[in-house]
């Protein structure tokens, strides 16, 4: 048990009773050319400038000064050791997991002479750099490092978070700045919820009206946009630069109002369920027309056209430019809240969406409704949007996608849905998902307790979803996402509760709250939820 705040828990740490190590501005890194840049950057953030260390072992003049410095050492070593000795566990930890370009694990030792970081792979030794980022502590005696060990690899292959760019449209630097966030956290993916009712967020050469026709708007309104062809490499590239992959989601055959901009002869007439009647009452934004932008807030009235070999033209269009454009193993085809869509013709479509999206040779990840269709492309994965404690047989169809041969993502709604309200009064956030969503509740469950018969080894992972109805800005993103993303990054990359002392709130609340000084230092406006003791740092705040 240690009271040092990483976040996600790591499998193995051990903290010893010593001098720490002290950063200085004499300290210097050496080693892997790459992460030393990356360790660099995050001292001088998290100190304010006030350490700003060399990179590399200085030339011949300032030799003598490298011998007497403290040195923090960067290395790969494929063989470093992946901290548990649990069989179940090494799936993930061992190969390079299906969202990593290179193995997760890696090793950190802190003495008061010498810092050593070993990642088994460039993906390793950049999680061991945000870990020994998260320990900088500012002292009276100035920044140090807690004397420790550690030996770390993750639980799940896929860490995920999503973020909805169609309800309100988020540019490329946002994203970016999201990708920083969650790449800090040990999410290895970014899920992005292309297009949606209110607009199409993603160019495409083959049916280039999408864009030109239908990404200008937003709910209530507002000014949409979309990633042209260079944006959207451009975020691949970034997100691979933090060992990320972009898993991106054209939302199929529901979700769709938005092509009826561009390509109406493609989608039926909205459903005007009393569902979207009363959204239009309490949220407004209108009734959805075809041809015309919806501007509203309501799920389940549109649909693409069942029974018309134009609509698999334009999917073979569509899921073919994506795959040509994602570097990535994963297209995410949707599938969610096809409400006025029947079970046949459901089951009919996604049979065939889920071998046009396999052919371009992805694999196709769907929302979990897609288990009531019982002829799925094979091996075709869910993505699981219930509660913790499941409705509705919402359990049932996921079930069926593992008996297709597909893995499962968690992303229970009541726990780690990141648009829901963390508190009654904020003016961000939704409610359906069973209220206010506190930071304890998005932390209280395990992936392996949600559904019956659902281990370890039928779950991929974990992501955590953030819709945008409410969401306009990076600042609304963090102050949603700060601190319950902590939670869901430690679900997808920790030891489970009875492997590890460290997974209970009362630990976790302790050490997110030691990270909200790193959080300020990085311009990340978290919500400093009541539910936790936020430290400030010492001498800077009066405190210590
Ligand atoms: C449900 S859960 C949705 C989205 C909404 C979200 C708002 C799921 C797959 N779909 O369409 O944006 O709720 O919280």
């Amino acid at each position: 048990m240690t009271g040092l705040p990483v976040v996600p828990a790591p499998a193995s740490i051990e903290a010893l009773d010593a001098p720490p190590f002290r950063l200085t501005p004499d300290t210097v890194i050496c080693g892997d050319a790459e992460a030393a840049a990356v360790l660099a950057r995050l001292v001088a953030t998290r100190t304010r400038g006030e350490v700003d260390p060399g990179t590399s072992i200085p030339a011949a003049p300032r030799a003598k000064r490298v011998e007497t410095s403290a040195r923090i050492t960067l290395t790969i070593d494929p063989s470093t050791s992946s901290g548990t000795e649990d069989a179940s566990a090494t799936e993930a930890a061992s190969g390079t997991g299906p969202g990593s370009d290179t193995p997760e694990a890696y090793a950190l030792t802190v003495d008061e002479a010498s810092i050593v970081v070993t990642g088994e792979g460039a993906a390793g030794l950049f999680y061991g750099i945000q870990t020994l980022g998260q320990l900088i502590t500012r002292t009276r005696d100035g920044w140090t490092i807690p004397t420790v060990t550690i030996s770390d690899t993750p639980r799940f292959a896929y860490r995920g978070v999503m973020l909805d760019v169609a309800r309100h449209f988020h540019g490329v630097d946002t994203v970016k700045a999201y990708i920083d966030r969650a790449a800090s956290l040990k999410f290895n993916a970014l899920h992005l919820h292309l297009t949606d009712d209110q607009g199409w967020r993603l160019q495409l050469h083959s049916r280039p009206l999408l864009t030109e026709k239908a990404s200008s708007t937003a709910v209530g309104g507002e000014a949409g946009g979309f990633y042209t062809q260079t944006d959207y490499r451009e975020i691949v590239a970034y997100a691979a630069a933090h060992h990320m992959i972009v898993v991106p989601e054209i939302d199929l055959p529901g979700h769709t109002h938005a092509v009826s901009l561009a390509y109406p002869e493609l989608c039926e007439q909205p459903v005007l369920s009393e569902h979207v009647r009363a959204t239009a009452e309490e949220f407004g934004g209108g009734l959805p027309v075809n041809g015309t932008p919806y501007e509203g807030m309501a799920v389940g009235f549109s649909s693409l056209k069942i029974h018309d070999e134009a609509t698999y033209s334009f999917l073979a269009d569509v899921l073919g430019e994506l795959a040509q454009l994602t570097p990535g193993p994963y297209l995410h085809i949707g599938g969610d809240e096809c409400l006025g869509t029947s079970a046949d013709d459901y089951a009919f479509f996604m049979a065939r969406l889920t071998r046009l999206a396999a052919q371009t040779g992805k694999t196709p990840i769907a929302w979990h409704e897609a288990g009531s269709a019982p002829d799925l492309s094979p091996g075709t994965l869910g993505q699981y949007w219930g509660f913790v404690t499941p409705t509705d047989g919402m359990d049932e169809k996921s079930r069926r996608i593992v008996r297709g041969g597909g893995k499962l993502i968690l992303s229970p709604a009541d726990a780690i849905y990141l648009d829901m309200k963390f508190d009654a009064d904020s003016p961000l956030g939704l409610t359906w998902a069973n209220g206010v969503t506190t930071a304890r509740r998005a932390y209280d469950w395990d992936p392996a307790g949600v559904i019956g018969g659902v281990e370890d080894e039928h779950i991929l992972g974990v992501e955590a979803p953030l819709w945008s109805e409410t969401v306009r800005t990076l600042a609304d993103i963090d102050a949603l996402a700060f601190p319950r993303i902590a939670a869901a990054a430690e679900a997808a990359w920790s030891p489970p509760g009875p492997a590890s002392d460290v997974r209970t709130w009362e630990s976790f609340a302790a050490r997110v709250g030691a990270l909200g000084p790193l959080w300020t230092s990085q311009g990340i406006g978290f919500s400093p939820l009541t539910e936790i003791a936020w430290a400030v740092d010492a001498n800077t705040e009066g405190q210590s």
